[in-house]
């Protein structure tokens, strides 16, 4: 059941825009609004759940193997020194949207980046380049 309260239930619903770059029956994943690398993604269940604890096992398998996917798309896209997958659960963990996200973040050697990242609003045209180059990605190839 979407909350009408969420704003990633908005995405999913296509009420308010977001730029994707893979959609299927159980997942989306779009570039995240505040990028703390170029090439940061979002991957989340379509079904409303506010964190990993409440995530139905067939939801949570479908973003694992989505995470993947995209994260091979920006390994491709973005060439980075490597990938992390960051997953929030509350305040102490500093989770700011109640609907369960990974992030697929690009690592740089010295990029300094904390796990609890500042919030700064990304340039839009940059992060549609850069969802342009992981779609290509993606739709090179599913598997390496
Ligand atoms: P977290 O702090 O782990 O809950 O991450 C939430 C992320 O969601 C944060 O990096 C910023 C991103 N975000 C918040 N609102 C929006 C939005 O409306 N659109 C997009 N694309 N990203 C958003």
């Amino acid at each position: 059941m979407p909350d009408p309260t969420c704003i990633f239930c908005k995405i999913v619903a296509g009420e308010i825009p977001a730029i994707r770059v893979h959609e299927d029956d159980r997942t989306i994943a779009f570039m995240d609004i505040n990028p703390a690398n170029p090439g940061h993604v979002l991957v989340v269940p379509r079904g409303h759940a506010p964190d990993l604890y409440a995530m139905p096992a067939d939801d949570l398998a479908a973003c694992a193997l989505t995470a993947q996917r995209v994260a091979r798309a920006v390994r491709r896209a973005v060439t980075p020194e490597g990938v992390n997958l960051v997953q929030a659960n509350g305040p102490g963990a500093a989770q700011s949207v109640m609907h369960f996200h990974v992030h697929v973040l690009p690592r740089f050697q010295g990029d300094d980046l904390k796990l609890n990242w500042g919030l700064t609003p990304g340039d839009l045209e940059a992060i549609s380049e850069m969802a342009e180059k992981i779609r290509d990605a993606m739709a090179a190839s599913d598997a390496t």
